[in-house]
């Protein structure tokens, strides 16, 4: 008799354990996601961030597992095969780099689970690998901080460029639709561009070591982010020159800091890229979920904020 219950136990038990085993729970209607973040570098990331944190909590239905990089590639490969491994819904993430993720979104695609691209791009052969990419155009956004540049005359000008991650998208890209638009300027040159990393630190080292060489030749900075542009003011500043004055400086991102740096007088001009992805990210998750077809790409729209509308754009800035 004991044993008969103790195997009762046993099989009640499994029974009870097993949906809680994988990490979808379809019976109940939960969508389980795992995303795997890039990091912390920046302001832009913070907010990114919080916007998918707090979005994944107003939907009772969503299970976010949530994974950090730590700007490590191989720790996003990890997470992600431990998202295939736990058998989750969808899996989101933000590549730190464009190549390399090739092998694990096959593995993904062979286990039936839909990949969406958050914010950066994956440079793969086959396309069939994620589902749809949502996020900003990051050339036209090179190309919008040039524009800006000509408009306001800055064209016979000698420019320092601050890359972001080495291999990202946004890096690649800005760099290129930068370049695009002055090529037809010859009088704008740039004499310099190194990483700064997407980080404030690594914005006043690289353009510390500028300076050093080229202090007394340059006319502007272009910045791929804006935290790297607020590490930059710094190191201007301690140069002993005036940034937004001696050093004119347009960054991308549009973050509150470049709003205040801005009001100050330091920075010129903030071309927009929208981190507030949660939203359209669950949306996105749950049309896949009752088997929607979606969009292969959903482009953000985004706007260009120069110095002088910074105290009034300030306080309707969500991030
Ligand atoms: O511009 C930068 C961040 O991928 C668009 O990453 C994003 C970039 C953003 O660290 O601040």
């Amino acid at each position: 008799m004991k044993k008969i219950i103790n195997t009762a136990i046993v099989i009640l038990a499994t029974i009870l354990l097993l949906p809680g085993c994988t990490g979808s729970d379809k019976d109940d209607g939960t969508i389980t996601v795992g995303f795997s973040q890039i990091g912390a570098e920046s302001a832009w990331r913070v907010a990114n961030t919080e916007s998918i944190r707090s979005e994944a909590a107003k939907r009772p239905n969503i299970k976010l597992i949530f994974s950090d990089a730590q700007q490590k590639q191989e720790n996003q490969i990890k997470a992600i095969r431990n998202f295939i491994a736990q058998g989750v819904d969808v899996i989101a993430f933000s590549p730190v780099v464009e190549t390399g993720f090739e092998a694990v979104l096959r593995e993904a695609k062979d286990a039936g689970i839909p990949v969406i691209l958050i914010d950066r791009a994956v440079d793969v052969q086959d396309d069939s690998l994620w589902v749809t990419f949502m996020g900003s155009d990051f050339v036209e956004e090179g190309r919008r901080a040039a524009r800006w540049l000509i408009e306001k005359g800055y064209t016979n000008v000698k420019i320092v460029e601050l890359q972001g991650t080495v291999g990202s998208a946004p890096a690649i890209d800005r760099k290129k639709g930068f370049e695009e638009v002055i090529k037809d300027h010859p009088g704008m040159v740039v004499i310099k561009s190194q990483s700064g990393n997407f980080t404030r630190s690594g914005g006043k080292e690289i353009m510390e070591a500028f300076l050093k060489t080229d202090g007394k030749e340059i006319n502007v900075l272009f910045s791929h982010n804006d935290d790297m542009a607020i590490g930059a003011i710094q190191a201007i500043e301690e140069y002993g020159l005036a940034p937004g004055k001696d050093i004119i400086i347009v960054s991308i991102d549009a973050v509150r800091g470049a709003f205040e740096a801005m009001i100050e007088g330091k920075l010129n001009c903030t071309v927009e890229c929208s981190p507030l992805l949660g939203p359209q990210m669950f949306d996105a998750v749950e049309a896949l979920a009752k088997g929607e077809s979606i969009p292969k790409k959903i482009v953000t729209e985004e706007g260009v904020f120069p110095q002088e509308t910074a105290a009034e754009a300030i306080g309707s800035r969500k991030y």
